[in-house]
């Protein structure tokens, strides 16, 4: 755990309540796949990776292949899971963008990219949400396999930063607390138990991948990700808009006053929000940007081709994994990247305080 990583508008789609209780038999029956300096500078410390490669994600899907046979199933009482789920329509949109604002992240060129219909979750998945999860299969994070994970100094009480005597070089700010999980996000002494509508976090690519196995439902690709985003509108920077906060509201949980030294949550939030808190976007979907990035199944590369895409699927291969949207800790002064066009990467086995996933489906139409 050493290496600093870079760390028109569409109608309101109905939200469709859909029993998560029922996929996994789904899931079997249709053999459902997987699922800072300034802005401009490269290591800008948004985030922090664990040392890729060490073969956990096939681990990840013999759990899930697993927990698909049968294991969640037994613990499926209707309504328990209800979760809501909007129609995103087809369509075809641009994804990055013209005017990159951090050149090295691989935002541009803009293409043309067409997307079928598709249902995304509306909010992050919650404490709750994985709650139910663990509970109903027993599954263990890799953050509590490894026995730490990253989090923001900021966050940390004395007693706990005390105990630590590492940190990554290009963002100290981020420190591996030992017993730190989605069930103590700020280490040991720390509990979800009053947050548990937040959304979770600690939670690997790998373990995110688990549930959504577990789910019945798998993680959006980088473009479901960027159109979700962007709510129908065209080239627009936000979910909203191009202005950060019309008429002086507050649309996304971000950074504000100086980072890392400073957060005056003038947004009403210091760490994370309930995931849904503040309004959500012309598909209906909450907190796109900020609160917590949101990882995505594309692994990751900078260069794209300009041409016209059909539902791409990302790069065939590589070492780390898409997240997008931001999260609390951003700020245009080191992390400008609460944007539909932004993103970064992490290594699939990495966590940290600021890093959780929503989930994506084509089949959420056959619970209807
Ligand atoms: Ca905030
Ligand atoms: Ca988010």
């Amino acid at each position: 755990v050493t290496d600093a990583a870079r760390g028109p508008a569409a109608k309101m789609a109905a939200p469709a309540r859909l029993c998560r209780c029922l996929l996994p038999l789904l899931l079997a029956a249709m053999g459902a796949g997987a699922a800072a300096g300034t802005p401009g500078t490269a290591g800008c410390g948004c985030s922090a990776n664990r040392a890729a490669g060490d073969g956990r994600e096939e681990a990840a899907q013999r759990f899930s292949a697993a927990a698909a046979a049968g294991s969640g199933v037994s613990l499926c009482l209707p309504g328990l899971f209800a979760v809501q789920m909007v129609l995103i329509p087809a369509g075809v949109f641009t994804m990055g963008t013209q005017e990159p604002q951090i050149q090295q992240d691989g935002e541009g060129p803009a293409r043309r990219v067409h997307l079928g219909s598709f249902y995304m979750d509306q909010y992050e998945v919650s404490n709750r949400d994985f709650e139910s999860f663990v509970n109903a299969t027993g599954y263990v994070t890799e953050a509590e396999k490894f026995g730490d994970s990253f989090v923001f100094e900021g966050m940390l009480s004395e007693a706990v930063k005390a105990d630590i005597h590492q940190a990554v070089a290009a963002a100290p700010w981020w420190l591996p607390v030992k017993g730190a999980s989605w069930r103590h996000p700020e280490g040991p002494g720390s509990s979800i138990s009053s947050r548990m509508d937040h959304p979770v976090l600690h939670v690997s690519w790998n373990d995110a991948l688990a549930f959504c196995r577990w789910a019945g439902k798998r993680l959006p690709t980088e473009a479901e990700w960027e159109y979700g985003c962007r709510g129908g509108l065209e080239s627009r920077l936000f979910p909203w808009g191009n202005k950060l906060q019309p008429k002086g509201q507050h649309y996304a949980n971000i950074w504000q006053g100086e980072f890392p030294t400073n957060n005056t949550a003038e947004d009403g939030y210091r760490g994370t929000a309930p995931v849904s808190a503040f309004p959500p976007n012309g598909y209906g979907l909450y907190n796109m940007v900020g609160n917590a990035w949101e990882w995505t199944s594309d692994w990751w590369a900078v260069h794209h081709s300009p041409q016209e895409l059909h539902n791409p699927q990302g790069p065939p291969s590589g070492t780390d994994r898409v997240k997008k949207g931001g999260s609390y800790m951003c700020h245009k002064s080191y992390c400008y990247r609460y944007r539909c066009a932004a993103r970064s990467q992490n290594t699939p086995d990495s966590s940290a305080s600021n890093l959780g996933f929503r989930y994506h489906s084509a089949f959420a139409n056959f619970f209807f």
